[in-house]
């Protein structure tokens, strides 16, 4: 089986870990490094190519150039200078209609952004987080193949939370919603079908660009949110440890009404907070009463 340094090995230009201070975003192998030293919680972000999920990375280190997000401060980033390319396209066309995220570059694979943040009346010790930003292309491959799938296992299983991303404002065109529903649900069955996502996963699905399907009138809002809910079935929800439907709009379009990072604060929070799926796994393990085996019951007293 392949392991995921694999996919990093497609990224020429990323850093090796000497390099860290340089505070690009990271490869798998850097993240593993980080991952012994920090235990962070992994946030994957999955989604077809201009989904948004650059943008929402990039977005949560905007917000907190700003201020206070999500009740937390920043307290720093071993992968700043990533953070920072990320954003600045976006501020530097701070004038123009549509803000614009540089492209994830195919080449790039599987990127690693770190995140610290602290409660803002620093009461409680910093937490860390690392997004996993891929680029699009691995999901359609994943989407059309069963071996894409198992390539990319060793990273879903890692993951403590699967980000799914559906563009929104695409869900809500009539030219582009059969397309983007046949391909989430190609998707999520393929991810379901080869095991990937388990009893253990905790599910996120993300309506991105909330903001353009709402300037679309609320019709287009209401077919929108009943169609993502019909994509995954109540069985499928079912089947993993948490199924959450989130709209969200990390760059709201200048028309908008909504704030950047709308939808993201409490997600965010969730992120951080939630106990990793490793611990997760233990305290259920231990706490299984039912089992009527002595051993499983020395687990409990220990
Ligand atoms: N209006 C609007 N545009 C967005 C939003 N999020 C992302 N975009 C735009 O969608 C395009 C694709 O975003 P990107 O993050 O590169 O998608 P990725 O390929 O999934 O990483 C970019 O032009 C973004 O500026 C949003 O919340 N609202
Ligand atoms: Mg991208």
């Amino acid at each position: 089986m392949e392991s995921s340094e694999s996919l990093a090995d497609e990224s020429p230009q990323i850093a090796q870990p000497s390099q860290l201070p340089a505070g690009q975003p990271l490869s798998a192998t850097q993240a593993s490094e980080v991952l012994r030293e920090i235990h962070a919680p992994i946030v994957m972000l999955a989604g077809a190519a201009k989904a948004g999920k650059t943008t929402l990375i990039a977005s949560i280190h905007d917000a907190f150039q700003r201020g206070p997000f999500a009740g937390y401060l920043a307290s720093g980033s071993h992968t700043l200078m990533g953070f920072e390319e990320r954003c600045f396209d976006s501020r530097y066309r701070s004038g123009a209609k549509e803000p614009a995220t540089i492209r994830t570059r195919a080449l790039e694979g599987s990127l690693y952004y770190h995140l610290k943040v602290r409660e803002k009346d620093l009461q409680s010790p910093a937490r860390q987080i690392l997004f996993l930003d891929m680029s699009g292309e691995h999901y359609e491959r994943m989407t059309d193949s069963e071996s894409e799938a198992r390539r990319l296992a060793p990273l879903v299983h890692r993951a403590d939370h699967f980000v799914y991303l559906v563009n929104g404002a695409r869900l809500a065109s009539l030219k582009f919603r059969s397309h983007t529903v046949s391909n989430a649900s190609m998707l999520m069955r393929r991810l379901f079908e080869s095991g990937l996502l388990d009893s253990s996963a905790r599910v996120d699905v993300l309506l991105t660009k909330w903001d353009l399907v709402q300037l679309a009138g609320p019709e287009i809002v209401r077919e929108a949110l009943s169609v993502a809910d019909s994509l995954f079935p109540e069985k499928e929800r079912a089947r993993v440890a948490r199924f959450r439907i989130t709209p969200v709009a990390a760059r709201p379009h200048f028309l908008s009404s909504l704030t950047p990072g709308y939808g993201l604060q409490e997600l965010l929070r969730s992120w951080v907070e939630d106990l990793p799926k490793k611990l997760l796994i233990h305290s259920r393990t231990h706490s299984d009463e039912r089992s009527g085996r002595l051993f499983d019951r020395f687990a409990l007293l220990v």
